[in-house]
């Protein structure tokens, strides 16, 4: 194998519609698999065949001896397909079980070369072919996608000198500060393990006890209590790199680095009683929200953001830059934009990209490298033992979602799945068979370099001392967070603790939250009815002194329009044509969905006589699955429709869930069965001007003038 072959494939921008046959990518002069064919879809008229390609002259029936068997072992064709399907499932992920992934396109809009020689941030308008994966933490594969919880958002950038794998969450701290225990903290939050639940939640005694026995998770507790951990949709959040890492200059010269994803769709949640009942209505709710938005040419998109720092800032800085429970401010450090990422192609085949794709932390490019953080160091040896259990061979580069995109070139043979054919004599390096050069070679000017860190000390397990103050910018996001924000982290704490049975584990998690705030713990507590215990004892001083830092509220990424969200349009038979055909080409202008919801999946007669098919009948189409609803139901039908419960629920949650309601003139029954009573978060429709006016109203996606604070 020589490193001269140009790979055929280059980092370009993937095309929208998902195409049934891709180039097969190629591994430097190896294609893997399938005769060079990486993608196998059968095709019209094709003959079935067997795994082995012998062709097949009946799928339906097995091999028997007779009309009425026995059945025969001779039949290969059976026994390899059941064979074959008794080992289709492939263990999940520890962690991060429930994913769903999507491919993309990373392109630079400010270069940083003088910061850093990653190729990818070398010149503007540089095209980086990407892989995400969005997943939960704790559920397993198949729970429900708006579980409390962290979301996973790994990207894996496919550059021109290897593969980046960007594996961050939409959280930017974490629970603890030292690998070492996080066996210990996931242990602690999937289920219980003599009851075998909960199942994808951490309201349960285990998962308080360790945090609450582990200071140092106080401050990702409380964004996790926050509606940060029930996203609306995995295109409306965050993304963080979490960990202080570094970028290196072509001289060496080395910057700290922290890495954040902003959505361009502005940031948006779901709240707790929604989220509740989306999980019941619609386990699927981000992944189809994800699906549709992609292939319907909405192509979410996030610009990545990069806080530049040296040692000097670190030294000056309060908090230690490798505690990964600390951020850093951006008041302190403004993030710079480098670069967008766009997904425009969703996968074809879930088990292939999503399931088999391979995140390893240990994955950089020149120009990207690591810090001392204890987590970090952790999880670089973690993801790819990982990987081994999970893809069952160290081959699991070869899968064509892991694959490089740029040639590769290496001595490494053999071992289970072997894709690639080597040829040659030489499997070794330096080899005289390759000519003058003994090549394939490492070189010391082309090749990875690791920065020439200057590291003394004597061998200890310890906590750094720097590391010790668990509860200042706990205090600072508390205080950084709106009104109604703060209101949520109280019903947050409280609704998971009323589910915790051990009185001495909800206290001490209360007599830890009073060195966050008193007033919070204080309300914790009477929500749940107890008396505040005595605080616990910091291990390092609270610093009361520092001021709210405003971005770490999501009320600092309120998005420019209602685009991309979705409003549910209830109507009925005889509803006002005109205006449905208002709403409709209003809101679709304005980038906004409208999903039909009628008593009968079949639709509604509107007023005109026309038929419009409904999306969902109201019980599958219930309020929570939509940003705002609209009711136009017809005079005539609509006390039928109030004495619906579906339709009482629909108007019910959509205010109680703080949304903005769009009513026509013949909605008045359904206010009337509910108790509704339309307030500023209300619009009356009869033309398309009102309509316009409504999406406007929606841009603040929440009416949270109804919120009642218990604070
Ligand atoms: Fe992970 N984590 N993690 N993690 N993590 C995994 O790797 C681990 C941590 C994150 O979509 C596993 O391939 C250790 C922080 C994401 O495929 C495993 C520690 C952050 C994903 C693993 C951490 C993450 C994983 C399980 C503490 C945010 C999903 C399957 C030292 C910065 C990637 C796998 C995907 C997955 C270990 C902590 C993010 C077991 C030991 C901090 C997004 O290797």
């Amino acid at each position: 194998m020589t490193s001269e072959t140009t790979p055929k494939k280059s980092a370009k921008a993937p095309e929208r519609a998902p195409s049934k046959t891709p180039e097969p990518t190629e591994v430097g002069d190896v294609s893997y698999g399938n005769g060079g064919e990486l993608h196998q879809s059968p095709s019209e008229g094709q003959v079935m065949t067997t795994a082995q390609g012998v062709p097949m002259s009946d799928d339906q029936n097995s091999l028997k001896v007779g009309d009425r068997g026995p059945t025969l072992l001779e039949d290969f064709a059976m026994r390899e397909k059941i064979f074959h399907f008794d080992h289709e499932r492939i263990p999940e992920r520890v962690v991060h079980a429930r994913g769903y992934g999507a491919h993309g396109v990373f392109e630079c809009t400010d270069p940083i070369p003088e910061i850093t020689q990653a190729g990818l941030f070398a010149e503007k308008g540089k095209q980086t072919e990407t892989f995400v994966r969005f997943s939960t933490v704790a559920g397993n594969l198949g729970s429900p996608d708006l579980a409390r919880d962290v979301r996973g958002f790994a990207v894996k950038f496919y550059t021109d000198e290897g593969n980046w794998d960007l594996v961050g969450n939409n959280i930017p701290v974490f629970f603890i500060q030292d690998a070492i225990k996080f066996p210990d903290l996931v242990h602690s939050v999937k289920e219980e393990q003599d009851k075998g639940w909960p199942q994808a939640q951490s309201a349960h005694d285990t998962f308080w006890d360790f945090v609450s026995l582990m200071p140092e998770a106080t401050h990702m507790t409380l964004w996790q209590m926050s509606d940060r951990a029930i996203p609306r949709s995995l295109r409306f959040m965050q993304g963080f790199g979490v960990h202080t890492f570094r970028f290196v200059n072509a001289e060496g010269g080395s910057t700290y680095v922290k890495f954040h994803w902003t959505p361009v769709q502005g940031v948006q949640s779901v709240v707790w009683n929604e989220a509740v009942k989306i999980n019941g209505a619609d386990p699927d709710f981000h992944r189809r929200d994800l699906w549709d938005a992609i292939q319907s040419g909405d192509f979410p998109q996030w610009d990545l953001g990069v806080q530049l720092f040296d040692d000097e800032f670190a030294d000056s800085f309060d908090f230690d830059i490798l505690d990964p429970t600390k951020v850093v401010p951006e008041e302190l450090v403004p993030i710079r934009t480098i670069g967008r990422m766009t997904l425009n192609r969703v996968v074809d085949n879930v088990f292939d990209e999503t399931e088999q794709v391979a995140f390893c932390t240990g994955n950089v490019v020149p120009g990207i490298d690591f810090t001392n953080d204890p987590l970090l160091q952790g999880r670089n040896f973690s993801y790819l033992d990982t990987q081994l259990k999970r893809l069952g061979s160290t081959n699991f580069t070869q899968i064509p979602v892991n694959a490089p995109r740029c040639p590769v070139a290496h001595f490494q043979r053999d071992g289970h799945m072997q894709m690639a054919q080597h040829s040659g004599t030489a499997n070794y390096e330096p080899n005289s068979y390759a000519g003058a050069n003994r090549g394939p070679r490492a070189d010391a000017e082309q090749g990875y370099r690791t920065v020439a860190r200057e590291e003394a000390g004597p061998t200890r397990r310890v906590r750094a001392e720097s590391f010790a103050d668990h509860y200042s910018q706990a205090r600072q996001f508390w205080i950084s967070q709106s009104e109604v924000e703060q209101q949520h982290i109280i019903d947050g704490y409280t609704f998971e603790l009323g589910k915790v049975v051990s009185p001495d584990i909800r206290s001490r998690v209360l007599a830890n939250l009073r060195n966050v705030d008193e007033q919070l713990a204080a309300t914790i507590a009477d929500g749940l009815g107890l008396d505040l215990p005595k605080a616990s004892k910091p291990a390092a001083k609270v610093r009361t002194d520092l001021d709210p830092s405003p971005k770490l509220s999501m009320t600092a990424y309120l998005p420019e329009s209602f685009a991309g969200r979705k409003i549910g349009l209830l109507i009925s038979d005889g509803a006002d044509a005109k205006l449905v055909k208002a709403i409709q080409t209003t809101a679709n202008k304005a980038g906004v969905l409208v999903s039909v919801v009628a008593p009968k999946a079949g639709g509604a007669k509107l007023s005109d006589g026309t038929l419009l098919e409904a999306e969902d009948a109201i019980a599958g189409g219930p309020s929570v699955l939509f940003d705002a609803v609209a009711l136009v139901p017809g005079e005539e039908s609509v006390a039928q429709l109030a004495k619906h419960p579906a339709a009482k629920d629909f108007v019910n949650d959509a205010f109680n869930h703080f949304k903005f309601v769009a009513y026509a003139e013949s909605a008045q029954p359904l206010f009337d069965a509910t108790g509704v009573e339309p307030d500023d978060g209300f619009v009356k429709v009869g033309a398309a001007k009102d309509v316009t006016t409504f999406l406007e109203t929606c841009a603040a996606l929440r009416f949270w003038d109804r919120e009642v604070f218990t604070g």
